[in-house]
């Protein structure tokens, strides 16, 4: 299959883009490399030491054999050169991971605001406007997040996208229907994500385009089995308080004996899932796109969840470092419960990577291994989300 991989550049987007060319899929990547440019705006790096794309892919070459190619498009500003490139290249599949994606970045000033949502939406609908425009019949696949739902529960587990409910019609009757979750977004990077919803429901209605939107948890860990194949391959690690995630920032801190830094109580629950398991997941969901005429398909991209405060605890256990209560920064529930349907994937074959037999990996493999190229001033959340 050809696969256009966008955003694929990134921490997800790179592994996934080798692993479909592993496959044996045509994979072609498009990224304005943004995420880099903000590094430089944030004065802080990878932690892993990431290559540059060409050198990335020629060292991709020389270990797989495999061709993959780049081309340095923006998404959301240049709509007439994507297009184009999907009108010449006709790929059957393409992967939308071309968003800003931290909540704490998008929350740091009226700028990043903007951009977030100017940068998020736009390229969401250029996205599908092009594949309208070109004609061609190209399944989506869109990284999506499990904070669209909020993370309540309402006494139940958290369905796949849509909720059953029981309408009373005017007469009294009780008529069945199924709707979006309802969106509950915790950040304005959260609130894209709720609108891209809206977007892929009426292009799905409107167009009959076949998206696949995967609602991820936070993704922790580093390597896969392709980017694990050579130094020059190696993946993209952010440890600092804006793009750092909460696990794997706190294995990055046990590596270097830095109190964890526990937001509140710590009583937030949230889901996981290993980047490995990333990875396989979207194979699985470009091999198993919607027919036409089918709504969009939305599947939660998670395999376990978690309490703050526990992870803190586990790897203070493994470790032996401490952990702190700061004052949280974000505005968001102390505690909550979070239970996740997760049976789609697990159906179509995925066996889980847990917590439990890949953490110490991480924290000796990566986090030690690379601890000297930590900055420790850029490991503080400074953006907070009400002044
Ligand atoms: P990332 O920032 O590492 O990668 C995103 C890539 O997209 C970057 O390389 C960036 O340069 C590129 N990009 C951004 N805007 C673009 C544009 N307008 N045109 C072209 N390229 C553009 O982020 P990631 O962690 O790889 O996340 C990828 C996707 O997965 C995001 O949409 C994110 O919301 C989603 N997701 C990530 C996580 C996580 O824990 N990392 C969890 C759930 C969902
Ligand atoms: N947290 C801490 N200490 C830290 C960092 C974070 O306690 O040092 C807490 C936060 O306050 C929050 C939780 O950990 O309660 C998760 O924060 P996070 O930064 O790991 O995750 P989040 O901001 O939700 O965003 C990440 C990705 C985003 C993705 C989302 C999936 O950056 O792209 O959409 O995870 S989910 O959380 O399931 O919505």
């Amino acid at each position: 299959m050809k696969v256009l991989v966008l955003g694929g550049d990134g921490f997800c987007g790179w592994p996934t883009a080798i692993h479909l060319s592993a496959n044996g899929h045509d994979v072609r990547i498009v990224d304005n490399l943004s995420r880099r440019k903000i590094d430089v705006e944030l004065e802080c790096e990878s932690l892993t030491p990431i290559c540059p794309m060409g050198e990335r892919l020629r060292a991709w070459k020389e270990v797989s054999g495999h061709d993959v190619t780049f081309d340095n498009i923006n998404v959301a500003r240049n709509y007439r050169q994507f297009l184009d490139l999907l009108v010449d290249w006709r790929p059957d599949t393409v992967i939308h991971f071309a968003e800003q994606r931290a909540a704490p970045y998008s929350m740091k000033s009226s700028y990043h605001k903007r951009y977030t949502v100017d940068n998020n939406l736009n390229a969401t609908n250029n996205v599908l406007a092009a594949i309208v425009e070109s004609g061609l019949d190209i399944h989506v696949v869109h990284l999506g997040t499990m904070g669209v739902y909020g993370y309540g529960t309402a006494g139940m587990k958290i369905p796949e996208g849509y909720l059953k409910v029981k309408i009373e019609t005017d007469d009294g009757e009780l008529l069945d229907n199924e709707i979006l979750y309802p969106a509950n977004p915790g950040s304005i990077y959260h609130m894209t994500k709720t609108q891209d919803q809206l977007l892929f429901f009426y292009y799905n209605k409107n167009d009959g385009i076949r998206i696949t939107d995967l609602h991820q948890g936070i993704v922790w860990g580093t390597q896969t089995e392709e980017t694990k194949r050579d130094e020059r391959l190696i993946n993209r690690f952010d440890y600092d308080g804006d793009y750092g995630t909460v696990l794997n920032r706190f294995l990055m801190q046990a590596a270097i004996k830095y109190p964890m830094t526990i937001h509140g109580t710590g009583g937030q629950t949230r889901a996981f899932i290993h980047i490995q398991d990333t990875v396989r997941c979207i194979a699985l969901a470009v091999a198993n796109a919607p027919n036409s005429g089918d709504r969009v398909q939305i599947l939660n991209q998670m395999t376990e969840t978690h309490r703050v405060r526990d992870l803190a605890e586990m790897i203070s256990a493994m470790t032996d470092t401490s952990y702190e209560f700061i004052d949280n920064p974000r505005n968001e529930a102390d505690e909550n419960e979070l239970h996740v349907a997760n049976d789609q994937f697990l159906r179509l074959g995925l066996e889980p990577i847990t917590l439990s037999n890949g953490l110490m990996e991480e924290v000796t493999e990566i986090a030690n291994r690379y601890a000297h190229r930590c900055d420790t001033s850029k490991i503080p959340c400074i953006s907070r989300w009400q002044s």
